[in-house]
Formats: structure tokens, C-alpha cells, sequence
């Protein structure tokens, strides 16, 4: 089943330009890019969307990292694209992220970890809907 998944180049990798050998790999793994928008995120922003995280010790700083620079916020589409794309990036921590994963390649530390992707279908359908509407979606 065809799936959509929402990807963020957080402000790391995009600050490094690491975001066109991304859009690379998604394109070889078999994604399809279906929407991509480079965007600034405000504090809010950040907060809003992170909100699931509000109550962990990291907040402030995940959401002032966020918000720290553009990033590129991306619908990608293949069959099973969450779990492919979460596979793709590897663990949180890119420490501890198998080799060749995006976070292994292009992370620096649990936090400025290069890419987020959605981790269920549902918070994708949520995701997507926090940066793009349907019209914007190709
Ligand atoms: P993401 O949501 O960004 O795809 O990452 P994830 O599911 O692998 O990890 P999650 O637990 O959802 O954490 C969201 C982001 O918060 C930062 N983080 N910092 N300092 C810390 O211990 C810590 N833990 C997580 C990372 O940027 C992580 O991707
Ligand atoms: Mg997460």
C-alpha cells in the first residue's frame, strides 16, 4: 500500500548542506517526493508541532534547535513509508544509528540528529496536515 510520510531536514543538516545528498538517497531508497518547502520555523512553531514532547526534560532546547535555522519539510511517498523512512534514518541517538543510515551519515548528536520523520501513520496524516495542504501535495 502506497503510504505518505512526513520528513523534516532539521537545521543541522540543512545548515551543512547536507540537504541535497538527502533528497538523493530518498530518491534511490525508491521515495517519491511529493511536496518540499524550505521553511524558518518560529519557537511556536517548533513547540506546536513537538508538543507530544512538552513535558520532557529537552523541550526548550529541541524546539530552540528547531527553530535555529531553515529546514526543508518534505511528503515523501512509497509503500510502507513510515517504517521504511524511520528505518532510513536510523536511531535517535546518531551514536547508535547503523551504518549508512542518514543519521549515522549526516547527525551530530542525539539532538542535531539531521532528518525527523513521522513514526506512525497516523501522526504522518497529522504531520503532513501541520505543514501542507492538499493542494501543495503532487
Ligand atoms: P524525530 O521525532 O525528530 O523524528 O526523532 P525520534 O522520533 O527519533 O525521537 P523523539 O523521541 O521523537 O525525539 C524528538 C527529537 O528530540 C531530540 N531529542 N533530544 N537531548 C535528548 O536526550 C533528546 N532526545 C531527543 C532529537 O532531535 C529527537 O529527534
Ligand atoms: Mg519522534
Amino acid at each position: 500500500m502506497q503510504q505518505q510520510t512526513l520528513a523534516i531536514v532539521k537545521p543541522d543538516a540543512f545548515r551543512k548542506q547536507s540537504t541535497g545528498a538527502i533528497l538523493a538517497r530518498y530518491e534511490k531508497e525508491g521515495f517519491k517526493i511529493k511536496a518540499a518547502r524550505v521553511r524558518w520555523l518560529s519557537v511556536r512553531e517548533a513547540e506546536s508541532f513537538y508538543a507530544v514532547h512538552r513535558e520532557r526534560p529537552f523541550f526548550s532546547s529541541l524546539t530552540a534547535f528547531m527553530a535555529s535555522g531553515p529546514v526543508m519539510t518534505l511528503v515523501l511517498e512509497a509503500e510502507n513509508a513510515v517504517l521504511r523512512h524511520r528505518d532510513l534514518l536510523g536511531a535517535t541517538d546518531p551514536a547508535k544509528a547503523a551504518p549508512q543510515t542518514l543519521r549515522n551519515l549526516f547527525g551530530a548528536s542525539i539532538e542535531e540528529n539531521a532528518v525527523h520523520g513521522s513514526d506512525s501513520e497516523e501522526n504522518a496524516r497529522q504531520e503532513i496536515a501541520f505543514f501542507f495542504s492538499g493542494a501543495e501535495i503532487f
